[in-house]
């Protein structure tokens, strides 16, 4: 008791993610919010190595920032609890003007335990792990260990509770319990344990949901009966603790996706098996009710790949949030992907100077240069965040990046226009074949504010709105175009576009250009 009043006396509402018609939205301070987000590394997670986040920060510019912590770190002593690192945290990203994305590194951390205290990780008869169907132990926690979804639970209650009562500001917009659960090397736990539960009749939660008829896990499954069990049950342990930390402080709560791939899957268990892969996310739906939603960490550098992956994660009943993607020279222009596919948010992993790099899913050095196109993106997009989201949350917004081999895209954005994008050609008269660019890393975002005027930016491209109907074509004129930025929501005019700059389509470089545009016929 205490904790939720404290929650609730705040002067700023809770954050919350809320759905109309099918779409979705992040409500931070009760309006629309678009997250712009950086995940630093690993091991990050300490207040000595903040001094090597924040300079990364600084270049990257975004709005929110994804953090672990870790539970090893908070309960190093069983039931004695330590949130030095939460409060040096927050006391950090408030001095900046930042939010926070907390990562609960506990039970799962990519399939394995490691994050846990040594009190858990080393006594596997308190918390059983994972047996393969051969018997060997391996090293992934199994979800049927009651005990180990207590000592979790318990944390992780305690980590809200604190929340509660040190962040009245809603510094913390959004906790991700667990990371990338799953296991890696075996389809499930098949322990006696958890033989037991596969024997019995899958949920009606499940049945309903996806309109099977009862029956065992084998019989309702068949081939896929041994994912799915796994999938259930990792599911519900993690909306068992997602539920407890809620009743403490009702913060929205994600779980993230380490994927398989879209077009040649693999085996479960060569991929993280049981954890919200683009094959099991109705299971999670059902299963998992306190999760707000399953976001993908999109590792995946070619287009096709990439954007198959947010198809499948932007639905009726998921908002799409882009929780990890790498941070190499591929990956900056999917942010207006994701924008297209009505993401609430994206965030590159692996931002800090902690001279740590993924590579190969990463940038092989990460220094100012590799950064100058992620910040490029927030740049552009900053000052007109608020704007885009509430776009978004109606439906209004409409973006791309660049597929090699295709130097030009077409979108309809409404009844009457369509959004066209070229890639590659000069930003003066031009006539042939568009090559496109060298490299692929153009990108644009139209989004409608109103009849006929939108709101306009991109880099590496042109962008021309052109009538769907011909006969309106022919003649259609810019009203006007205006440069400018918002200040405080407020649209602040920096000066008019005309001649060269508007006769060949709106032609952007890297240049910091937001522009709004009305569009009208003669
Ligand atoms: C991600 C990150 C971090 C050869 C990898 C991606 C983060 C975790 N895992 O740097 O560990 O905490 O969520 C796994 C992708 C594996 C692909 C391996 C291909």
């Amino acid at each position: 008791p205490g904790a939720p009043e404290a929650a609730a006396s705040g002067s700023a509402p809770v954050p919350e993610v809320v759905t109309r018609d099918g779409r979705h939205a992040l409500l931070v301070d009760g309006e629309p919010f678009l997250i712009l987000g950086a995940q630093v590394n690993n091991s990050s997670n300490w207040p000595h190595a903040l001094e090597d986040v924040w300079p990364a920060i600084e270049v990257v510019g975004p709005n929110t920032v994804m953090v672990p912590v870790a539970w090893e770190q908070v309960e190093a002593v069983e039931g004695t609890f330590d949130f030095t690192f939460v409060d040096t945290l927050l006391a950090q990203a408030r001095e900046r003007d930042l939010r926070l994305i907390l990562l609960w590194f506990a039970t799962w951390k990519n399939n394995a335990p490691h994050y846990a205290p040594a009190w858990v990780k080393l006594d596997n008869e308190r918390f059983p792990r994972v047996v393969t169907a051969d018997g060997r132990t391996i090293n992934s926690l199994s979800p049927h260990g009651e005990a180990t979804l207590e000592a979790d639970r318990k944390a992780f209650v305690r980590l809200m509770r604190h929340l509660a009562e040190v962040d009245p500001q809603r510094t913390v917009i959004m906790v991700q319990p667990q990371n990338e659960p799953g296991t890696y090397g075996s389809v499930r736990d098949f322990s006696p344990l958890a033989q037991r539960a596969f024997d019995a009749p899958v949920p009606a939660a499940l049945l309903d949901r996806l309109g099977k008829p009862p029956g065992h896990w084998r019989e309702v499954f068949g081939a896929d009966a041994d994912e799915f069990f796994h999938a259930w049950h990792i599911a519900r342990y993690i909306d068992q603790v997602a539920e407890a930390g809620k009743a403490e402080y009702p913060l929205p709560m994600l779980v993230n996706a380490a994927l398989r791939g879209p077009f040649n899957p693999g085996q479960p268990g060569q991929y993280a098996s049981g954890g919200p892969t683009d094959n099991v996310l109705d299971v999670y739906k059902a299963a998992a009710p306190h999760i707000d939603l399953l976001a993908p960490d999109i590792y995946m550098p070619e287009y096709l790949h990439y954007t198959t992956v947010l198809d499948r994660y932007s639905r009726a009943d998921n908002p799409l949030f882009v929780a990890e993607t790498g941070n190499r020279a591929e990956y900056p222009r999917y942010f207006f992907s994701a924008l297209g596919h009505q993401a609430i948010g994206w965030s590159p992993f692996g931002i800090d100077f902690s001279r740590y790099s993924n590579w190969p899913l990463g940038a092989k050095h990460l220094d100012e240069a590799a950064l100058e196109d992620f910040a490029l993106n927030y740049r552009l997009v900053s000052p007109a965040a608020r704007v885009i989201a509430r776009a978004s949350f109606e439906g209004n917004v409409r973006a791309t990046a660049e597929q090699p081999g295709e130097p030009v895209q077409v979108l309809p954005i409404d009844e009457r226009w369509n959004m066209v994008v070229t890639y590659g050609v000069p930003q003066f008269w031009f006539q042939g074949e568009p090559p496109g660019n060298p490299e692929p890393t153009g990108r644009a975002l139209v989004a409608r504010l109103g009849p006929d005027e939108y709101l306009v930016t991109g880099a590496h491209a042109r962008v021309e709105i052109v009538a769907r109907d011909p006969a309106v074509a022919a003649r259609q004129m810019f009203e006007y175009v205006e440069e400018g930025t918002y200040v405080d929501g407020e649209w602040v005019f920096r000066r008019r576009w005309n001649g060269d700059q508007t006769d060949y389509g709106l032609n952007f470089s890297s240049a910091t250009q937001l522009l709004r545009v009305k569009l009208a016929t003669w």
